[in-house]
């Protein structure tokens, strides 16, 4: 058996030690699976990056400190286990790059990537080009993607990257909280242009898991965010929608499996 696992929008970051927890948990549980062939972190792996130099510059004192090195070690664990780690950029953490990925032997791939599963051709992406009817958000996205703007950003300090991100994220919440939510949502004609040339679509971003008609014949999976869903008994707990492809090794590759499922964690 061959398992693949595709998870995005974890939106980690040091404010949220239970989501980072929950993280190394599915890596634990990762570990634990030797047949894990490939682990897809889909986009917003973090809720915000300025720059892998925020990390890379460390002293070696620091960074046994920080809270980014044990989920290092661990992916790095699996590495060595054999599991493929594939990042892709989301649209907060679009500043990630190859030399971070380094550190635990990932790879940093380009939307869309096209991942086959038995003969089903899976169209994977973030999700917010999807989200054409967010006129402003494209605007944004389409500046921020820019490589003249990125490496204006990255030639700041980072004191002033985490100034101008903050400031963007508050932004952000102010115009969100604005917008109609189907404005938030994929574009149905940006669905069926995504699709054609895939036998059917996944993405994140919206926090809408679910499975969608895409056309007639075409699936459209999204996958969850790592929510904490803070009950009253202020126990923090996390529950994600996450991607799992199971493939019989050596039988006929038509077998090959894909499901959505829930990773719940206490
Ligand atoms: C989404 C919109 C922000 C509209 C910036 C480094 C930088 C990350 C960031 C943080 C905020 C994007 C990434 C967001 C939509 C906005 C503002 C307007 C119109 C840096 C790392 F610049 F400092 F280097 N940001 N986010 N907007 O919350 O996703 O839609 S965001
Ligand atoms: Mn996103």
């Amino acid at each position: 058996e061959v398992r693949q696992v595709l998870i995005s929008d974890l939106h980690l970051s040091p404010e949220e030690p239970a989501l980072v927890q929950a993280f190394l948990a599915l890596l634990n549980d990762c570990l634990a699976l030797p047949a894990l062939k490939r682990l897809f972190i889909l986009g917003d792996w973090f809720e915000v990056w300025i720059g892998d130099d925020a990390y890379l510059t460390l002293s070696d004192d620091a960074r046994q400190s920080h809270w980014l090195t044990p989920l290092i070690v661990k992916l790095k664990q699996l590495r060595v286990a054999g599991c493929e780690i594939l990042v892709m950029h989301g649209n907060r953490d679009f500043l990630l790059g190859q030399p971070f990925c380094n550190l635990f032997g990932g790879e940093l791939i380009d939307e869309p990537y096209t991942l086959t599963v038995g003969q089903q051709h899976y169209r994977l992406e973030h999700g917010d080009a999807l989200c054409l009817d967010d006129k402003k958000y494209q605007f944004f996205r389409k500046i921020m993607r820019n490589r003249l703007t990125q490496w204006y950003l990255l030639n700041k300090s980072l004191e002033k990257r985490l100034a101008i991100a903050d400031k963007m994220r508050q932004k952000s919440q102010q115009n969100n909280a604005n917008k109609a939510t189907h404005i938030m949502d994929v574009n149905d004609d940006a669905v069926i242009q995504a699709v054609t040339n895939s036998d059917a679509l996944l993405h994140g971003h919206t926090h809408r898991p679910d499975i969608h008609q895409a056309t007639d014949t075409k699936k459209r999976y999204v996958l969850g965010d790592w929510r904490l869903l803070n009950n009253d008994t202020r126990k923090p707990m996390v529950s994600a929608v996450i991607g799992v492809v199971i493939a019989n090794e050596h039988s006929d590759s038509n077998k090959a499996e894909f499901k959505l499922v829930e990773f719940k964690r206490l």
